[in-house]
């Protein structure tokens, strides 16, 4: 098998879903281009930003003075608490189906400070704020009617993020959504078939092959998965076998702000520019037991050869199956020599 020369599709086992690699297509190992995009100075508060300490939101809430993290209800929440519970199916031929849908929107500040990323906090700081997501995961899940906590952050313009101050959703939903939902089918049948856990496997073979590793701690292991489709998308998986955040150690607490940290850090020298993503964690459901699932992370970064030019899925991708050409190996050699803390 020849997977550096020739196209190939490659499975996610995670869920069922293929990526064609095109890996003839890039000619050049690196095809990267860093142009000089204008460093935008960000004051550490901007007077002007909704959610900066003791400034005024939409609806004319005010933001207290808070000085670590900061959790305040979406003001314009995507889901209400009270939506009514109901299934529609017309004819009863599964063609109109609907379903209510009821949850919880929340904002996380990760910071009062408006000119700090996860790549510039200090450590200390990203400990808070993943102990604060672990404090937000508990209370949420443990809420009736709540399956499960989705902790997403989109980063930079491109992604749609609105407003550069530090800071992620939390969305907790009535129903399991789709991707988590797959991704639970996968891990219990590698269960049932392997006896063992799907990302637990997975990650040790990763670490044997070494090619798609990125870096990795104590506690974490970040690589490039082989089914990558973003180019430089990563997955960050805990060594120990664990479902949710409430689950880890202080120690891991630590180990995965540090991370953390040394991803987006070598994120933003890939182009020398604040690198852009969607990313977030893949928790247990809550609404039941589920040993088979482990804790994991994603981060999927839109860019592709320079600070500008994104990857878009259109077209095959949109119709077919999506493809890249840089193969997930070169793209994990990259990221490898861009880790420096
Ligand atoms: P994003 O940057 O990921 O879009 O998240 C910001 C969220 O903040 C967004 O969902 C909410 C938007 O609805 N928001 C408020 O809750 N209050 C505001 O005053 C402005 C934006
Ligand atoms: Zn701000």
């Amino acid at each position: 098998m020849d997977l550096i020369e020739e196209s190939h599709r490659r499975l996610n086992p995670l869920t069922n879903e293929w990526v064609l690699v095109s890996p003839h297509r890039t000619q050049r190992p690196w095809q990267g281009a860093v142009e000089t995009v204008p460093e935008i100075a960000r004051p550490r508060y901007d007077p002007n930003c909704y959610l900066c300490p003791g400034n005024a939101r939409a609806g004319g809430v005010r933001n207290p003075q808070y000085s670590s993290t900061f959790i305040f209800e979406n003001d314009f929440a995507a889901l209400k608490k009270d939506a009514p519970n109901f299934r529609t199916d017309l004819q009863k031929k599964g063609l109109i189906v609907a379903e209510g849908e009821s949850g919880i929107c929340r904002v996380m500040c990760f910071s009062p400070r408006h000119d700090l990323t996860l790549s510039s906090l200090e450590l200390p700081a990203i400990e808070e704020v993943v102990r604060t997501w672990t404090s937000q995961f508990a209370e949420l899940a443990q809420m009736p009617g709540i399956s499960h906590v989705q902790i997403f952050e989109n980063r930079g313009e491109m992604m749609g993020a609105s407003n550069p101050h530090p800071h992620c959703q939390i969305w907790a939903t009535s129903s399991v959504p789709q991707v988590p939902a797959r991704e639970l089918g996968t891990q219990q049948s590698y269960f049932q078939t392997h006896g063992s856990c799907l990302l637990c496997d997975y990650t040790k073979l990763e670490e044997s092959e070494k090619s798609r590793i990125v870096t990795s701690n104590e506690g974490f292991v970040v690589l490039v998965p082989f089914w990558a489709v973003w180019p430089f998308e990563v997955l960050v998986c805990s060594r120990r076998h664990l479902g949710t955040l409430p689950e880890l150690s202080n120690g891991e607490v630590s180990q995965l702000a540090a991370i953390l940290n040394r991803i987006v850090s070598a994120y933003d020298r890939v182009f020398e520019a604040p690198f852009p993503y969607s990313m977030g964690f893949h928790q247990a459901p809550t609404n039941g037991n589920y040993p088979e699932w482990h804790f994991h992370g994603h981060f999927y970064p839109p860019l592709l050869r320079s600070a500008t030019v994104r990857k878009f899925m259109v077209g095959f991708e949109m119709l077919g199956t999506p493809q890249r050409d840089i193969t997930p190996e070169l793209a994990a050699e990259k990221l490898r020599t861009l880790v420096t803390n």
